[in-house]
This record gives C-alpha cells, sequence and structure tokens, in this order.
C-alpha cells in the first residue's frame, strides 16, 4: 500500500549477537555452505523476523578471505538477512577467548578466580565492538531499532551512538543472556566503567531476572556513582530503562517433533533398553558454571546412600564440547572424566554402567527423545542466566511428568517452581533430591508437571522477542517489567 505522509512507517529491526544465526563453511575458494542455526536467540526471534523489517548482524565464524566478502556477504543478505562483520582469526580470537570467555564470562558467573586480566585482549574487544559499529552505522537509517545481545557487545551502544552522532534517531536496546553479578564481584573487573559506559548508552537494558537487573543497577551507582530508581538509571542527562525480560522456549517445536515417527521409533528403542531402570538425564555444555562434578558427586553419594539403587538408576549426561581452546575448559574436562571413570568403576557391573557419559553434541530428534524418556533431569549450574534446557525437559514431559532437579543459581528456578530447587554446592541436598525424584509419587509430579508447563507454555521465546522489542519502541518500561527491590 501506498505510504502517506501522517503514516509512520514501521521501524526496521536490527539485531546484533556475536554469532550470526547461520553457521556456515568453506569448503573451497569462493564455495560456501549454510546451515540455519537453532539457538534459543535464534528461535526467540524468529517471530519477530517474519514481522518487521529485519537484519541481523554478527561474526560469521571463520576468517573469510578479503576478496570473498562481497559475494558471501550478497548470499548471506539474500538468503537469511545476515550481515557478516569479518574478523581476522588472531582479532576474533582475542575477543572472543581473550577477553569474552576468560575476562567476561567468568567473572559475570562469579568465578573471579579464573579470570587473568590481559591488556592485549581487551584492546582486541574494544576493537572488535568497534568494527560492528562502523559495519551496522553505514547502513542505519533515522527510525531504526537496534537490539544488541550479549556479553560480547558491551561497548557497542556507546561506540554505534559515537559513530552516528548524538541526533541520529535510533532506539538502542541491550540485552544480557547471562547473570549480572553482585556490585561486588562486578567491581572487580579492571575496565568496570568502561563496560558500564558502553551499556549505557541504550534506551533500554534487558536481564532474565529482576535479581541481575538490581546487581546492574547498584553497579551503576557504586562504580559510577549514578541516580538510579527501581527501573531506570540516569546516565548523560538521559534515561535508561532498565526490565526483567525473561527468556522461554518455542514449546510447539518440541510437541510438533516428538509425533515425529523416527522420534517415536527412538523413544521406544530407548524405554526398550532402560526397561525396569529409572533414568536421570543431563544436558549441557562441558562448562565450569553448569556444575557437572557437583552433579556427578551427588550422584554418587546418592547410589552409596541407596544402595538399593545401584542397578535401577543411570545418569546420562550429553556434555556439549564448547571453549576448547580455553586452559580451564581443558582442566575441566579432566575433572569429569576422572569423575566418571571413578563412579563408573565402582559401581559399574558387566550389565550396569552407572553413568552414561557423551562429550559430544547430539542432534535434535536424539535430544527430545532423551528427554521424552527421562524419569528425571537434573540441571546442578552454579549460575546460569536461564537455562533452556529445563524449559525443553518439561516441554517434552507431557506423558511421563518426570521430575526437574534445579540449581537455585539458574534463573529458570524463578519461575519452576514445581521443581526440586537444589544448592549444587552441597551434595547432601543434591543426593536427597535425587532420591527424591527417583520415589515420588506419581500425583506429585503430576502436579509439579502442570505448574510447570503453565509456565513453559505461556512464557515462550516469541512473547520474550516481542514484549522486548515493544518496550524498546515505547519511551518508559510497564509497570509489570520493573525491577522488585
Ligand atoms: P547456554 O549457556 O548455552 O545459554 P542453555 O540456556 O541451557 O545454556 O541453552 C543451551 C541450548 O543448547 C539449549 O537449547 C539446548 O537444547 C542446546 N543443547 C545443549 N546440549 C545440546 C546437545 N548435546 N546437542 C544439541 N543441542 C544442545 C546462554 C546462557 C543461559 C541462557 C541462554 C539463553 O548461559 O543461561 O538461558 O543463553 O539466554
Amino acid at each position: 500500500p501506498e505510504t502517506t505522509l501522517s503514516q509512520t512507517p514501521t521501524p526496521r529491526l536490527l539485531l546484533v549477537s556475536n554469532r550470526l544465526p547461520v553457521s556456515i563453511k568453506r569448503s573451497a575458494p569462493h564455495t560456501y555452505t549454510f546451515s540455519q542455526g537453532s539457538g534459543g536467540l535464534v528461535t526467540g526471534l524468529s517471530g519477530l523476523s517474519q514481522s518487521a523489517d529485519f537484519r541481523w548482524y554478527g561474526w560469521p565464524g571463520l576468517e573469510v578471505p578479503s576478496d570473498e566478502h562481497t559475494d558471501l556477504s550478497d548470499c548471506l543478505r539474500e538468503g537469511y538477512g545476515a550481515i557478516p562483520v569479518f574478523l581476522e582469526d588472531e582479532l576474533a580470537d582475542l575477543y572472543y577467548n581473550g577477553f569474552s570467555n576468560s575476562i567476561l564470562w567468568p567473572l559475570i558467573h562469579y568465578h573471579p578466580g579464573e579470570i587473568t586480566f590481559r591488556e592485549d585482549a581487551w584492546n582486541a574487544y574494544q576493537e572488535v565492538n568497534r568494527l560492528f559499529a562502523r559495519a551496522i552505522a553505514r547502513d542505519m537509517q533515522q527510525g531504526d531499532l537496534v537490539w544488541i545481545h550479549d556479553f560480547h557487545l558491551m561497548l557497542l551502544p556507546a561506540m554505534l551512538r559515537e559513530e552516528l552522532g548524538r541526533d541520529f534517531d535510533v532506539k538502542i536496546g541491550f540485552f544480557l543472556h547471562t547473570p549480572f553479578p553482585s556490585s561486588e564481584v562486578y567491581r572487580i573487573l579492571p575496565v568496570r566503567k568502561e563496560i558500564l559506559i558502553g551499556v549505557l548508552q541504550s534506551d533500554l537494558v534487558g536481564f532474565h531476572t529482576n535479581g541481575y537487573g538490581r546487581h546492574f543497577l547498584s553497579a551503576c551507582s557504586h562504580v559510577l556513582g549514578l541516580p538510579t530508581t527501581s527501573r531506570s538509571v540516569t546516565y548523560d542527562n538521559k534515561t535508561v530503562n532498565v526490565g526483567a525480560f525473561p527468556i522461554g522456549i518455542q514449546p510447539e517445536r518440541f510437541t510438533r517433533t516428538l509425533q515425529d515417527v523416527k522420534v517415536q521409533g527412538r523413544i521406544a528403542a530407548l524405554e526398550h533398553e532402560f526397561d525396569g531402570i529409572q533414568v536421570m538425564v543431563g544436558v549441557d555444555r562441558l562448562d565450569y558454571v553448569k556444575g557437572v562434578p557437583q552433579k556427578l558427586r551427588a550422584f554418587e553419594m546418592f547410589l552409596t546412600d541407596h544402595p538399593e539403587y545401584v542397578g535401577k538408576v543411570v545418569l546420562i549426561q550429553i556434555a556439549v564440547p564448547t571453549r576448547g581452546e580455553v586452559e580451564e575448559y581443558q582442566n575441566l574436562r579432566a575433572l569429569v572424566n576422572e569423575l566418571v571413570g571413578r563412579i563408573n568403576g565402582k559401581f559399574g557391573t558387566i550389565e550396569y554402567t552407572p553413568i552414561h557419559f557423551m562429550h559430544q553434541s547430539v542432534d535434535f530428534e536424539e535430544l527430545l527423545a532423551l528427554y521424552a524418556i527421562s524419569d528425571a533431569c537434573v540441571v546442578a549450574s552454579t549460575r546460569d542466566g536461564m537455562n533452556l534446557v529445563s524449559f525443553e525437559y518439561i516441554a517434552c514431559q507431557s506423558q511421563r511428568h518426570g521430575s526437574m532437579i534445579l540449581s537455585e543459581f539458574a534463573g529458570s528456578a524463578q519461575s519452576l517452581t514445581g521443581s526440586i530447587i537444589v544448592n549444587p554446592w552441597n551434595t547432601y541436598d543434591m543426593a536427597r533430591a535425587m532420591y527424591q525424584a527417583v520415589t515420588m509419587e506419581a500425583e506429585e509430579r503430576a502436579d509439579r508437571f502442570e505448574q510447570m508447563n503453565a509456565y513453559v507454555q505461556n512464557n515462550t521465546s516469541a512473547f520474550w522477542g516481542q514484549s522486548f522489542v515493544k518496550e524498546l519502541k515505547r519511551k518508559g518500561v510497564e509497570p509489570e517489567r520493573w525491577l522488585r527491590l
């Protein structure tokens, strides 16, 4: 339809994340294959991508020779609405592994002992944020909305404003997928001021929980001395709104895939395999924040305290390889291998393997079959922004009504009130929870499932994405998003 002067066009939405939502492989010069990514971020935003004029900026995840930049950019833009920000390998490594994963990630997750601050990594982080700012600023139009994601790009709001100039009409939203730590931990960061100032050129800053938002506001107040209220902070004579936007999953994708003949066949095969045995499942990236050693020790204690369950309960632990270049992750892998070996050696027999450990990624169908046949899911994160695995498990449990053993340090513990909440640092507590899960009556499991399922079905990723963008378009944050102090 023709646009008249009185009609305001729908603003364009530009999304920015470290990685593009497409995985890209280069098999030969000028030859690429693409596959659509499927993480929570991708699915959460897919509803928006259909409704708005939509672009997605990110690093393609590999070094691309400069004479191939134009061709690859054209393919990605036309096929996926994706705009690559090209980085050389060495720079990408320092920014991604050197600063984001080795400094910000441990600090944010209360592991300050793992941090070694390096000036060259900080320089790379600044440089990459600047490259993103320039790439986005080149294409921007007045009235655009920009939604920046996660801890890799905390300087980008300020750098983008610098590139555009103060009078450029743009709304910038920033969402942090991780926790924001207590200001007492946050202030350990040598560049604590720079990072906050980077984020504070946003119009709206979102977190998964109230608590993270409160920590952010107190860091603004303690580190920068800024005036704050329960829902905003004033910086540079502008109000920056702060709100809680808990992410969800796309539950119908799980329900639909579970009906698939292939998945049903796999469920039947696994049920046969574990006939007469209760299965507990864990699905985590092999990251030290996921509490995998704590989970294994609790399982060991459970079998020690309840020998009648030896041979009757197994733990299937999928550990997705991640950040293998970083030393802490290599150490964690060695520790987990040792624990699995020890526990299996102690309780295993020719017929019985207590822990089925897989250090690999499994495909979506296999993951769903595993969720569906499991009698309990164990999430032992020592810190976790939200934890989507806990929602995915519930979405696959309409038949079995399995129990959810959930760390109080995962963001999802605030919402899944039907779960058995544990402190993963308390091995006794987690071992007791495992016993409670395998002995719980069907009626209680059904009640708990109903509560959790209602939450998962209503608080979807689409709802999350739409709510954030709606708030970004408005001035101010709706009262239900205000933080409870
Ligand atoms: P993650 O730390 O990656 O996410 P999580 O929220 O659990 O943690 O999401 C992991 C995703 O990967 C899930 O969708 C899961 O199904 C998938 N996955 C895990 N193992 C897999 C496997 N073996 N094969 C295939 N897929 C697998 C970060 C934050 C979280 C926050 C999310 C979203 O650390 O706290 O919930 O972002 O904001």
